[in-house]
């Protein structure tokens, strides 16, 4: 950073801050909020995040970096055992962690566990209720009063990250509980991954739209090539399945179900880079893939990794030609 872009003024704060919870509780959905843009992808399904997105809030008043992480979770794949490690790490790092809980379901152990896992953190905390607009308040204040015990959290606040709702209210504590610093990043940016793997991120996320029971767990994308020109954005990528059965549901009759994935991809995209896009997508058979050290440690660097390699992805070899051509 230049010495111009630094700031002198010294009640200017910068931190870093881990946004963790169980799966679905709403992360993505709040930090895309805070920021005014969609960096992170949401669904409906469970285990949507899958390494830790960062997201930055610059202000005159100071620099928040988000980590938003995967939703924690019992691992029963290797994939899965990183997941839970990237929000683990995400804890240990930030200065403040937000635990979010989904407060339109009733809680059980899954939120003791997360209770008491954030609750040991060494790092100034606040809890968020989310979706309040789907539940009533007076069926909040027992959960109020369950965080509030033994006194383990800065704040409870309840919110809803979808409308807004409640979510000044986090800034506020927020900036109340980072310490002053120098800004992170550079303020002009919003987040600090390449835009392939944001691209690969906005094609599974279609993916998950329209996929079911097995298959939002079994599917990853990689991206093989990435070409940028002035006007144009041509995109190659590989949708992995684990199983024939269901490489056969995600292209679906006659195409039908893969051709609407890449229509529906092609149009965020082009939105996303303002550029027009041209997407390959390209259904890809790894038997096991969520248990395949090459794969997995791909998958870890992209989120990171503006170098890698044009044919990343293991298996290597010729594509097997376009089955999603749109
Ligand atoms: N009604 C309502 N729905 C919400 C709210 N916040 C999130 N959702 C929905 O909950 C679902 C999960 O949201 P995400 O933001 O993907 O949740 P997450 O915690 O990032 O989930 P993982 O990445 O799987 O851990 C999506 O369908 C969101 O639209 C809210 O405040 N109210
Ligand atoms: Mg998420």
């Amino acid at each position: 950073m230049s010495e111009e872009t630094k700031t002198e003024d010294p009640g200017y704060k910068a931190g870093t801050v881990a946004l963790v919870g169980r799966p679905n509780a709403g992360k993505s959905t709040l930090m895309n909020g805070l920021l005014a843009e969609k960096v992170a992808i949401v669904s409906a399904k469970p285990q949507t995040t899958r390494n830790r997105i960062v997201g930055i809030l610059s202000e005159p008043r100071g620099q928040i970096v988000f980590y938003d992480t995967p939703g924690v979770h019992r691992p029963q794949h290797g994939m899965n055992r990183r997941m839970v490690k990237a929000a683990q790490q995400a804890l240990n790092e930030a200065d403040v962690v937000v635990l979010l809980v989904d407060a339109a379901q009733s809680p059980g152990s899954g939120d003791r566990f997360m209770r008491d896992w954030v609750g040991q953190a060494e790092t100034r905390k606040i809890v968020l209720l989310n979706k309040i607009d789907l539940v009533s308040k007076p069926s909040l204040l027992p959960r109020i009063a369950d965080y509030a015990e033994g006194d383990a959290f800065d704040e409870i606040i309840p919110i809803s990250a979808l409308t807004g709702d409640g979510t000044e209210r986090v800034v506020d504590a927020l900036w109340k509980l980072l310490p002053e610093g120098e800004p992170i990043y550079d303020p002009e940016l919003v987040t600090i991954h390449p835009e392939r793997f944001l691209a690969a991120e906005r094609i599974r996320e279609k993916v998950l739209d329209v996929a079911r029971e097995e298959l939002p767990f079994s599917t990853a994308v990689l991206i093989d090539r990435y070409e940028e020109k002035t006007h144009v954005v041509r995109i190659y990528a590989s949708i992995l399945v684990e199983r024939p059965g269901q490489k056969k549901i995600l292209i679906g009759q006659g195409g039908r179900q893969i051709k609407a994935i890449g229509t529906a991809a092609r149009r965020d995209l082009e939105e996303y880079l303002e550029r027009k896009v041209y997407l390959d997508l390209n259904v890809r058979l790894e038997k096991n893939w969520r248990e395949n050290r090459r794969i997995l440690s791909d998958l870890d660097r992209a989120p990171f990794d503006v170098t890698l390699p044009v044919m990343s992805a293991v298996g290597g070899g010729p594509r097997q030609g376009p089955d999603g051509l749109v």
